[in-house]
Parts: structure tokens; C-alpha cells; sequence
């Protein structure tokens, strides 16, 4: 739910007006409308670029991840495990379109360290893959974009490890 939405249940459930802070929050929300969107955008259109180069310095450095035994060895499973970054990258760019973390924590954080535990994926790796892509995406980016969509790569980072 976005933050305008959140803000009018809250109150029309008191059947009051909207307070001064929840202007306040809805009027940076607006504020930061655009940039969110253009970073939001850039990540879209260099989404196979971003994973593609994060697979390749993960990889590297975790080259036992695509070993025999490694969770990632074979043509199959390596592209399952970009697939796994593309997933988290998207749910990134639902964040910074919604300006808030809810939609990557409901759809990809709840109950993944039990998810990729069941399924014998290391995940001090996906956490990896994802700073990798981290540093593949704000290197696109300028200044303040970099910081904005830093941040969410972090939230992802941080609520994994
Ligand atoms: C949008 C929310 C969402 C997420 C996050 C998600 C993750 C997810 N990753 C999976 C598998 C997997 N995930 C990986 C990923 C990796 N292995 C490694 O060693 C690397 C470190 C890493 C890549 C960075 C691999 C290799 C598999 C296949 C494991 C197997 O089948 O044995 C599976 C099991 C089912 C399947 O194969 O599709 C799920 C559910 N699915 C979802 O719907």
C-alpha cells in the first residue's frame, strides 16, 4: 500500500482529516515523485545488463557455487540463480516506484532465509549476487539516484543477512 493510501485508511478509520505529519510524509512522497520513477525507469531498461554483470562477479568470487555440488553448477541452475537476482531486482524496482520497502518484504523477504536454507542455496552468496547488482545499477546512476536506489539494494541486503 503506498504511503497516500495507507495515510487515508488510517484517517477515515478515526473519521478525521489528515494530520499535519501525514501531509508532511505524503508531500516528500510527491516531492521525490520523479526521481523515483527515472530510477525506477533506469533500472527497468538495464535490468539484463545489471544481472548479467552481477552473475559474473558473483561467480567469480563464489566460484563454488557453480563447481560440481556448488547449488548453482550446470547450465539450469546458474540461470535459476540469475533468475533468483532478476526477482529481487524487480521487487527493487516495486519498492522505489511505491516508495517504500512493504512490497519487497511481502513478496521476497518473509521466510526466505528457511526458503533458500531448505533448498541448500548459500545465501551469504545471494547476498552477494545482490551487492553485486547494487554496484552494477548506482554506477548508471548519479548522485542522489545512486543514493535513492542504494538504499532499497541495502534494505534487501540487510533483511537477508
Ligand atoms: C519473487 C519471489 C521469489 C523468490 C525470491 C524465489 C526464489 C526461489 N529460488 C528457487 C530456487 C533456486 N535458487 C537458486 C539460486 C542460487 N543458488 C546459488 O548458489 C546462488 C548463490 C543463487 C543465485 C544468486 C538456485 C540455484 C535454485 C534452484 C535450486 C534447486 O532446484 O536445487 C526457488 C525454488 C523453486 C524454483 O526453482 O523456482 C524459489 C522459490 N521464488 C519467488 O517466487
Amino acid at each position: 500500500m503506498s504511503i497516500v493510501t495507507k495515510s487515508i485508511v488510517n484517517a477515515d478509520a478515526e473519521a478525521r482529516y489528515l494530520s499535519p505529519g501525514e501531509l508532511d510524509r505524503i508531500k516528500a512522497f510527491v516531492t521525490s515523485g520523479e526521481r523515483r520513477l527515472r530510477v525506477a525507469q533506469t533500472l527497468t531498461d538495464s535490468r539484463d545488463r545489471i544481472v548479467k554483470s552481477a552473475g559474473d562477479q558473483l561467480f567469480q568470487k563464489r566460484p563454488d557455487v557453480v563447481s560440481p555440488g556448488g547449488n548453482a553448477y550446470g547450465q539450469e541452475m546458474t540461470a535459476t540463480c540469475l533468475r533468483d537476482l532478476d526477482y529481487y531486482l524487480r521487487l527493487i524496482t516495486y519498492g522505489i516506484v511505491a516508495g517504500d520497502v512493504t512490497p519487497i518484504e511481502e513478496i521476497g523477504l518473509v521466510g526466505v532465509r528457511e526458503m533458500y536454507k531448505s533448498l541448500g542455496t548459500p545465501i551469504d552468496a545471494v547476498v552477494e549476487g545482490v551487492r553485486a547488482m547494487k554496484s552494477a545499477a548506482t554506477g548508471m546512476m548519479s548522485g542522489d539516484d545512486a543514493a535513492e536506489a542504494g538504499s532499497y539494494f541495502d534494505y534487501v541486503i540487510g533483511a537477508m543477512q
